[in-house]
């Protein structure tokens, strides 16, 4: 079953986003496998962007996902990775679509409030960094059945 890794962002948990975030997520029918709350070091925080090490905006994407606890989840269902996208919006919240997360809570693109992985290979890259097998619950949620045909 396809899984994706979601961060809800320092800026998010600071302005009490989490619940309405994660019922996001939940009311759309993908399934919670991995939740917790944390302090992010700075080696994890450095290897996740990886990717944006030579941009400008690294040393202060990394000193803010650092500076406050985030809230690093795993979500699992059908084409969740693009979904999730979708329900997250455009990296740039003043861009990013009404309805979507970014598009109803942000304004700036370095306070976007929530992380998704970008495609299937990155989510399980990610998943990996961030969670053990053994902090993964899995199970099938009784509702599933009146959710996917
Ligand atoms: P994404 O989060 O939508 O996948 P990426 O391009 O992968 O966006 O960038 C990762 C994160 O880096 C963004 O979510 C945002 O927090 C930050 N970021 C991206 N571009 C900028 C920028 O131009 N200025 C400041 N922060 C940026
Ligand atoms: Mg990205």
């Amino acid at each position: 079953m396809e899984r994706t890794f979601i961060a809800i962002k320092p800026d998010a948990v600071q302005r009490g986003l989490v619940g309405q975030i994660i019922s996001r997520f939940e009311a759309k029918g993908f399934t919670l496998v991995g939740l917790k709350m944390m302090m992010v070091s700075r080696e994890l925080a450095e290897k996740h962007y990886d990717v944006h090490k030579e941009r400008p905006f690294f040393n202060g994407l990394v000193d803010f996902i650092i500076s406050s606890p985030i809230v690093a989840m795993v979500w699992e269902g059908e084409g969740v990775v693009a979904s999730a996208r979708k329900i997250i919006g455009a990296t740039n919240p003043l861009t990013s679509e009404p309805g979507t997360i970014r598009g109803d809570y942000g304004i700036s693109i370095g306070r976007n409030l929530i992380h998704g992985s970008d495609a299937i290979e990155t989510a399980q890259r990610e998943i990996s960094l961030w969670f053990k097998e053994e902090e993964l619950a899995i199970w099938e949620p009784g509702l599933t059945k009146w959710i996917v045909e």
